[in-house]
């Protein structure tokens, strides 16, 4: 029997990348891929087909849908939350415009195939916003129906695709009839800032995280954009891509929700100062805040509550802060930029 097909879109970026190398080891699946920005050469193989284009170019998703029976979804694409505030008009149209573009492709090859497609996507801390910082200080570990309020274009965006994936899953058709077609498989994980060894975010508002680390391994100095006392969840990549492959192929009566938060730990930026400084001791880092982003940061919670994973389909995460940082973090950017 051939392996499925899995679309992955933002391939080219932070989770893109380890998940490739991801379904490389296991063989899992075939994948297609599609970025905005071609795949390294290094990654090229480890994809069935590569594209190169907008998801907003609903040509180039049709020709795609028409040559590959596509199984999953894994929609990674996305204009982050500090780029996002640049341009607005932009996030909405990628986040939201190419995220409907992709349920309803997912939604037609549903159709084809008989059976629900998969549709994984990463949503985020963005989607919160708790006010000040005594209110984020008092929800201290928020459950997912807490707090939704996001202030940033990129939170709002997130927000409103998991309702969009809640709808094709579960509304979709059912009032001009059909209702018995099968629906798209919708799954959503709020992630955390994700800290990778291999790559570092560009356009993020969690970046304060793995700029330092990677600024310091590099023996650049490193100006923070928030102040040391600024907290939000941070997860390691390698738990991230366990959390959306935990997700994958959690049996759907299981599941009580379309999006679940997932956890690891919570450090203030003072916390990741000192671990990198533990680790190069002649680190350069000092506090420059920008009152946008400092601001962003302060909306987000500090912490997760993710009981919710626990209970429906068993995700514990790997790495907390003392094994992201010794076992996998600071051995893997040492190699990494030694030579
Ligand atoms: C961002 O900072 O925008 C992202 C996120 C927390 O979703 N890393």
């Amino acid at each position: 029997m051939t392996a499925p097909v899995v679309l992955m879109t933002g391939s080219n970026g932070e989770i893109g990348r380890s998940l490739l190398e991801r379904f490389h080891t296991d063989g899992r699946f075939r994948v297609v891929s599609l970025d905005l920005t071609p795949l390294p050469e290094k990654l090229r193989p480890y994809c069935e087909a590569t594209y190169t284009g907008n998801i907003l170019d609903r040509y180039l998703l049709d020709q795609i849908a028409a040559h590959h029976e596509i199984e999953v979804v894994f929609h990674l694409a996305a204009l982050l939350s500090s780029r996002g505030e640049r341009d607005p008009e932009l996030a909405h149209q990628i986040n939201v415009e190419g995220t409907l573009h992709l349920m309803r492709m997912a939604q037609a090859q549903t159709q084809r195939l008989g059976r629900p497609v998969r549709f994984l996507f990463p949503s985020s801390i963005a989607v919160y916003g708790v006010g000040d910082l005594d209110a984020k200080r008092r929800y201290g570990r928020i459950a997912e129906d807490q707090g939704c309020e996001p202030i940033t274009m990129y939170g709002c965006n997130k927000l409103y695709c998991e309702h969009l994936g809640r709808y094709f899953t579960k509304y979709y058709r059912s009032l001009g009839g059909g209702s018995g077609q099968p629906k798209v498989d919708f799954r959503a994980l709020r992630f955390p800032g994700l800290i990778s060894a291999d790559t570092v975010p560009s356009g993020g508002t969690s970046d304060f995280g793995p700029e330092m680390l990677h600024a310091a391994a590099q023996g650049k100095p490193y100006a923070c954009f928030v102040g040391p006392e600024a907290r939000i969840p941070f997860m390691a990549m390698p738990d991230a891509v366990r959390a959306l492959l935990g997700l994958l192929d959690a049996p759907a009566e299981q599941l009580t929700r379309a999006s679940y938060n997932v956890g690891a730990f919570s450090l203030s930026a003072r916390d990741i100062e000192g671990r990198v400084r533990r680790a190069f001791p002649v680190a350069e880092v000092s506090y420059a805040p920008e009152p946008t982003r400092a601001r962003i940061v302060d909306s987000w919670p500090e912490d997760l509550d993710d009981a919710a994973a626990r209970a429906d389909w068993g995700w514990r995460p790997l790495y907390d802060a003392d094994r992201a940082f010794d076992e996998y973090l600071l051995p893997a950017v040492r190699a990494r930029y030694s030579h």
